[in-house]
């Protein structure tokens, strides 16, 4: 990015400006392509990265020091991480914030209520990760291998949900057309296309992401792993479950309630995306909250990739995936 894009540019776009001596000369040494949202991704360890996201990978693993309470949301961009942020949120939090009073989702996107744990390191060594709450909710897109050793030590909880590719990516390229500066280049959909089935998406390959958490899941009981297609088909027969995991299970007094069905609609597209503050408002560094929000719809692939395109992924998803009995 020149001088004079990166003066008016957002926070989020401000790449290597920023990074330190350490991370500069990591990246010179990784392979490095044309970014979707940045100018350019780096490989490291397998997964594609843009510089500053790398920069906070590094420095997370380093300084980050889980608790055995704390609970990981991982996904791959795009794969309905806003919506789980805020169910998970609700859930482990609704002793303290009633779910039908003046709950926190009302007025704060649920990227704020749940930090993005890498992101926290991006620019700071030593961010202040000192909650109100317990237990710490963190979500991340750290591959599995890459989580920092405390997050295994302490044998922590980890919910890994995953969409579909097809979704997944037209997902992405409209996120990445709405937050990319015309002045950097927009990719044409074909060109995403092309790049994400070779793997080359923001921590991709989505397949092999997906994969390390989908086979750990089945040897490991601390890992939940949910599809954003089943949550959507069913909700609360997974919200139910995904309440049994993080051993926050409703009651059969809760039940009677209604308590379900209220967290699905405070927690669903429809009210969070009409809320002011995710209509109108900014995160910190300069995305505004509405660009996480789109259709919020399982299928929408139909309206934007042509057959050939979608015979071509769901090809690459079925070899990937042959064998492990993961079907996306
Ligand atoms: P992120 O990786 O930038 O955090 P993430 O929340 O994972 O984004 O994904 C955004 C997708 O989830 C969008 O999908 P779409 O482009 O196909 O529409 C967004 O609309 C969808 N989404 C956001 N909130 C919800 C929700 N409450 N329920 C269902 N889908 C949602």
């Amino acid at each position: 990015m020149d001088t004079q894009t990166s003066l008016f540019s957002p926070k989020y776009l401000q790449e290597e400006e920023a990074l330190s001596q350490e991370c500069k000369e990591l990246i010179s040494s990784l392979p490095k392509e044309k970014g979707w949202i940045f100018s350019h991704i780096y490989k490291y360890e397998g997964f594609w990265y843009s510089a500053r996201h790398l920069q906070g990978v590094i420095a997370c693993q380093k300084y980050f020091h889980a608790q055995e309470s704390d609970i990981f949301l991982v996904t791959t961009p795009k794969s309905g991480t806003t919506w789980l942020k805020a169910i998970m949120f609700t859930l482990v939090n609704r002793k303290r914030y009633q779910v039908r009073e003046n709950h926190p989702l009302l007025n704060n996107n649920p990227h704020n209520l749940v930090p993005f744990l890498e992101l926290e390191y991006m620019d700071i060594e030593q961010p202040d990760l000192s909650f109100s709450s317990s237990p710490r909710l963190f979500a991340t897109h750290f591959p599995y291998f890459l989580m920092p050793n405390s997050v295994h030590d302490f044998a922590c909880k980890i919910v890994y949900l995953c969409r579909n590719p097809k979704d997944n990516l037209v997902s992405l390229w409209h996120f990445a057309k709405k937050l990319k500066l015309q002045a950097t280049g927009i990719h044409s959909l074909e060109e995403a296309f092309d790049m994400f089935c070779s793997g080359l998406s923001p921590c991709g390959p989505f397949w092999d992401h997906a994969l390390h958490y989908w086979n750990e899941s089945k040897k490991n009981s601390r890992i939940l792993f949910l599809k954003y297609e089943d949550m959507k088909e069913e909700p609360a027969v997974h919200l139910r479950r995904l309440a049994e995991f993080l051993g926050y299970p409703f009651s059969a007094d809760e039940e009677e309630t209604g308590i379900v069905e209220e967290i699905l609609k405070l927690c669903s597209f429809d009210n969070l995306s009409n809320l002011d503050i995710n209509k109108t408002d900014k995160k910190a560094y300069g995305m505004e909250n509405k660009s996480f929000f789109r259709r919020g719809e399982v299928g929408d692939w139909k309206n934007h990739l042509s057959t050939e395109m979608a015979k071509k992924l769901d090809k690459i998803t079925e070899q990937k995936f042959s064998g492990f009995g993961l079907v996306l």
